[in-house]
Formats: C-alpha cells, sequence, structure tokens
C-alpha cells in the first residue's frame, strides 16, 4: 500500500513508520518538527530530523521523502497538492499538538492546540476530499474524549436498542454493588456522549464531529483511534534507531515520567489521590494496532471507532508497578493535583474491535515496566530534574 504518515517524527510515527516500511509499504512522511522545538531534548539520543531521514532513505528503497507541512498553519493547498501527488491508499494522522497540561497553559497554548488539531484536521479531510476520497484515514483520537462518565464505554457509538447501563450509586469501596439503570437506544450509529477533561481531549472531540459529517456526507472512509495511554522505548533496526523519550510534565506520559522519577531518585508523583483509572498500551501495541487499522480498511462512507488500550489501572497501580519493579529505591509521594480530574471513580470502557481483527495484546505490564527500567537505565545521566515537577495548573 501507499501510507501517508503524518506525525511521522513523533513518539509513535517514527517507529510507526519503520514498521511499515519493513512491511513493503510504500511510505511518505510529514513532519513540522513541531516536537523537537517544544522539548529540548528527548532522554534518548535520536538523530537530528534531516538525519533520520537521510537514514530511511539510505536504508529502505521504499521510503519515498518526509516534507515539513503544518496541517493547520499551512494554507489548506500544500497538503491537498501531497494527497494529489501521492495519492495514498491510507493516511495514518498523528500530526497533532497530543499534551493535555500543554493546551491548559494559556489562552495560547488552547488556542494554538485547536487550531493545530481541529482545523489542521479539517483541512486534511477537504484535501481528501478533493484528491483522495477512496483514501481509508486513520485518525489518533483519544480515550480522554469519553472521560470518566459514570456508565459503561462503548467504541464510540450506541449501537440501535442496545441498552446502555448507567451507574446509579457506584460505591468506589465495592464496585460490584453499583445499582444499575437501563436506556435504550434510539437509532443507529448515535454517537456515544463525550465528556473531555483538557482543551487537548476537546480538540479530538471536534474532530471525530467533523470526521464523522465528512463519512457521511462525502463518503469517506475512516477509522477514529480512541487511543489510551501509550508507555515504553521503540528500537528498531536492532536498537540502532531509538523513539524520542519525553519525561516532562506536558509530553511524557505518567509510566515513563514514573520510571524516570525511579531512576533518579525523585519520589514518583502520584497527583492526588491516586484513583485516576485508564486504559494503557506499550508503544509496540500501539504500532500493532494502528496496523492492524491500516490493513483492514473501513467501507467507503463508513466512519468507525476503535477503543485501543491493553489493560486498564489506576495511577496507585502503576506507582506501585514501578516501584517494585526499580532496582533503585523509589518512594511514592502524592502530591496535590494540579490537573482538575475525578481521582476515584468508575471506569469500564469496552475495545473488542481490534480483538475480533486479531490484536495480540502484550499482557504482561510488570514485564514491560521492568524492561523499560532497564533500557532507560543506560540514559540516567542525561535525565533533567528540573522539568520533572509539574507547574501547570488546571483551575
Ligand atoms: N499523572 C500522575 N502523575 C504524573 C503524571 C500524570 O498522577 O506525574 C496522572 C494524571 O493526573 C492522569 C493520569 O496520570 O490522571 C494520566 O496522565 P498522562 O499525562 O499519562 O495522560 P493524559 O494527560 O491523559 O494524556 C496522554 C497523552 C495523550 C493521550 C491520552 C490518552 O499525552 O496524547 O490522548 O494519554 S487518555 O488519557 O486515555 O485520554
Amino acid at each position: 500500500m501507499k501510507v501517508l504518515v503524518l506525525g511521522s517524527d513523533g513518539y509513535i510515527g517514527y517507529p510507526l513508520t519503520i514498521h511499515l516500511l519493513k512491511q513493503g509499504h510504500e511510505v511518505y512522511g510529514v513532519d513540522d518538527q513541531s516536537r523537537r522545538r517544544r522539548v529540548k531534548e528527548s532522554l534518548t539520543p535520536i538523530l537530528s530530523a534531516k538525519k533520520r531521514i537521510n537514514y530511511l532513505k539510505a536504508t529502505y528503497k521504499n521510503f519515498i521523502d518526509q516534507t515539513g507541512i503544518s496541517l493547520g498553519f499551512n494554507p489548506p493547498t500544500h497538503i491537498q497538492s501531497l494527497l494529489g501527488h501521492f495519492n495514498p491508499d491510507a493516511i495514518v494522522h498523528l500530526a497533532e499538538m497530543p499534551s493535555a497540561p500543554w493546551s491548559m497553559k494559556s489562552t495560547i497554548h488552547a488556542s494554538t492546540t485547536q487550531y493545530t488539531n481541529v482545523l489542521g484536521t479539517l483541512h486534511l479531510l477537504w484535501a481528501m476530499h478533493f484528491e483522495c476520497p477512496s483514501a481509508h484515514l486513520i485518525k489518533l483520537g483519544t480515550m480522554g474524549e469519553y472521560g470518566t462518565p459514570d456508565c459503561d464505554i462503548p467504541e464510540g457509538v450506541i449501537p440501535k436498542g442496545c441498552s446502555v447501563p448507567c451507574r446509579d450509586n457506584f460505591d468506589p469501596d465495592d464496585p460490584a454493588k453499583t445499582i444499575r439503570s437501563v436506556v435504550k437506544c434510539p437509532m443507529q450509529g448515535l454517537l456515544f456522549p463525550r465528556t473531555a477533561g483538557s482543551f487537548y481531549h476537546l480538540s479530538k472531540v471536534h474532530d471525530t464531529l467533523n470526521i464523522e459529517f465528512c463519512c457521511r456526507n462525502w463518503g469517506l472512509r475512516s477509522t477514529d483511534i480512541m487511543q489510551g495511554i501509550v508507555f515504553g522505548l521503540g528500537e528498531a533496526d536492532k536498537g540502532k534507531e531509538l523513539t524520542r523519550f519525553d519525561y516532562d510534565e506536558c509530553f511524557g506520559t505518567v509510566i515513563n515520567r514514573f520510571c524516570v522519577q525511579a531512576l533518579c531518585g525523585v519520589p514518583l508523583t502520584v497527583y492526588g489521590e491516586g484513583g485516576q483509572t485508564r486504559g494503557y498500551l506499550p508503544l509496540k501495541d500501539s504500532i500493532q494496532c494502528l496496523t492492524i487499522a491500516i490493513n483492514n480498511p473501513s467501507e467507503k462512507g463508513e466512519y468507525r471507532t476503535f477503543n485501543q488500550y491493553e489493560s486498564i489501572h489506576s495511577v496507585n497501580e502503576l506507582a506501585d508497578m514501578v516501584s517494585n519493579n526499580s532496582s533503585y529505591p523509589a518512594f511514592i509521594k502524592n502530591i496535590p493535583n494540579p490537573r482538575k480530574e475525578a481521582e476515584s471513580h468508575y471506569y469500564n470502557p469496552t475495545n473488542d474491535s481490534l480483538l475480533n481483527l486479531g490484536y495480540e495484546p502484550t499482557t504482561d505490564m510488570n514485564a514491560e515496566i521492568k524492561d523499560l527500567l532497564r533500557k532507560l537505565s543506560g540514559y540516567k545521566h542525561r535525565i533533567n530534574e528540573e522539568v520533572i515537577m509539574p507547574k501547570i495548573k488546571w483551575v
């Protein structure tokens, strides 16, 4: 297939690009280098953007090129002419501003986030409509679009006539005793309500509405991936090529941060009570799932959603796992929560679609975390402790 990877220099985009090249796909990359501009240094030493492109060109004949288009900020004609030129079968869209704390920092950060994400995706949708209406859009959304509603979370839509159990009386000490009432969904494909918790997560909700509309209105095809929290280090080509690895309050995700904190002796920063519960998956599973989506396109006019995560944990459980698997003494400290979020709540999403298509989840979280700690210990001397403690307050 001809695959266009938007965000091909990123934490997920770079290892995905290499994986697709190894599978024999022709890959074209787009990346505006915004992550490199926002985070001074990755924990892992990575090649400069230019050297990465040269490396890919020298190693893989099927790597076409990478260009620096910004979907939101460059004129929409830029992405449109690239689509006309490359004519992709699949477009993987990872080129969004991915941080909830960053989006909550100021008016400018919130508007930059929504401009980048919402308008970037809108420009892409128009370009697809004109140049490649049959291409399959695989768009990275987030499980955070749903928020933490007090009910079970289906995959994107409520099937017609489906009974939706609602939580009436959740008891955090005994979730099994939760009393449920039932409502029936009146129509096919009704989007499940979104209750996002940051301007970043909201940008993905706005994307969802625009993409669903373009599938319904123009007959585009799309898979919207509601991804959980990714962790881990990607190594390609026998460890020669590494993914970037961020651990600051904005771009480091919680397990990655906890592992770095354990290595440098900073107490693990559990925000608030630590009962915040989310779906998690290792980076290699994210790449496996995105590849499954590429290889199994949705139908013309179909908008479908995959919930993409491997297992569900609270922040307290993660802190215990990191602490127990660390060979350095790792202490845990509950600090005041800089975010506004539920710290103890019901959480029960489903992820059947990817499992039905053959996703084989990595099931041993402890082994993954132990392995990550081992790999990161080689970069301990590069840790900048100044970026660890959170400074952005959401209220
Ligand atoms: N947390 C801590 N201590 C820390 C960092 C985080 O307790 O030092 C807590 C947060 O308060 C939150 C949970 O850990 O409750 C997860 O935080 P996170 O920073 O790992 O993840 P989040 O902000 O939700 O965002 C990340 C990615 C985002 C993706 C999302 C998937 O940055 O791109 O969309 O995970 S999800 O959370 O399912 O929406």
